[in-house]
């Protein structure tokens, strides 16, 4: 069989529940064989945000890691695997955790550590495999075209130019700096952009802190969307992001077109019933690491690019 008779299950956030992701995995037709889930014909595409919030974090890395390792699964990294990593990896010249041990850095990675201790030998081997998942991946066809896309948050054009695909040691580092291209890069595609709201605007986010910034709807296609309808934000504080429209240069280079391959992602936490948001563009997160559905995307070979509602799965 193949490259070009693969289907592909696409799965969003985990973020810890292992037995959402064995129940899923069940569902899509896997079975764990010599400690390895597995289908022949089959693939399955992770799309981050494997660690952190929930409470079966071991559970979750040893399904994953195997099954990546033995080619059952290809990866991209989340942005919690990218905060682990700088949280478990010291500076090169000051020694220093390159993201601080902070107490709110430390919170958010509480279940992690309580699985997975700080120095010891397994948890530098969990890092250690995340440095080599992918910040972004295309599925080939595997005859010189692609299938499709997938990355965490967002997928951007000019930064898939110029990110390497793979950590490197400098590159790490640079993503680390406050201020520095690759650090700001990197918030993009594993975060999501941000843009600022007009002078004297702001809300306050779902922990309560006021922001000036909003996470935008990327992949909006609206060229005169206004700032509400860009936002992504708490349902209460809608009403107190303006109208206003967004000036085009704020948004440069976000349009995701018609033509492009199919890109899935995660990260948003959304709700409701799973369907594309475009043609070519599903978001696979809903929520799974806060008492929402894990959902995959059964990409069937053959069946054409459009991305299709009945194709959603849940567990
Ligand atoms: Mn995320």
């Amino acid at each position: 069989m193949g490259v070009e008779d693969l289907n592909y299950h696409i799965i969003g956030d985990i973020h810890g529940q292992g037995d959402k992701l064995e129940r899923l995995l069940k569902r899509l037709g896997y079975l764990r064989q010599d400690g390895i889930y597995q289908q022949s014909g089959a693939r399955v595409v992770f799309l981050g945000d494997f660690i952190d919030r929930g409470p079966q974090q071991r559970q979750v890395l040893e399904i994953v890691k195997p099954m990546v390792e033995a080619g059952h699964a290809l990866a991209v990294m989340g942005n919690h695997e990218f905060n682990a990593i700088a949280y478990h990896t010291p500076h090169p010249e000051t020694g220093e955790p390159l993201r601080p041990h902070t107490d709110k850095n430390t919170a958010q990675h509480r279940a992690f550590l309580r699985e997975y201790r700080l120095h010891d030998e397994e948890t530098r081997e969990i890092i250690d495999w995340f440095r080599t998942l992918p910040l972004y991946l295309e599925v080939s066809d595997g005859k010189g075209g692609v299938l499709f896309r997938a990355v965490h948050a967002c997928w951007k054009s000019p930064l898939i130019d110029r990110v390497p695909q793979y950590l490197d040691d400098e590159f790490l580092v640079q993503a680390c700096t406050r201020g520095a291209r690759a650090c700001e890069d990197i918030e993009v595609l594993l975060k999501g952009p941000e843009i600022e709201l007009p002078d004297g605007h702001g809300f306050e986010d779902k922990d309560g802190n006021p922001r000036s910034s909003i996470r935008i709807r990327w992949w909006n296609r609206n060229p005169e969307a206004n700032y509400r309808e860009l936002a992504m934000a708490p349902e209460n504080q809608l009403e107190r992001i303006p109208l206003l429209p967004v000036e085009p240069a704020r948004i440069e280079g976000y349009h995701y077109g018609p033509d492009e391959p199919p890109v899935f992602f995660g990260h948003y936490w959304l709700t409701g019933r799973p369907r594309p948001l475009e043609d070519n563009l599903a978001c696979l997160d809903y929520s799974a690491g806060k008492g929402g559905k894990l959902v995959a995307y059964h990409w069937q070979v053959g069946k054409g690019a459009v991305l299709s509602e009945d194709r959603f799965v849940v567990a």
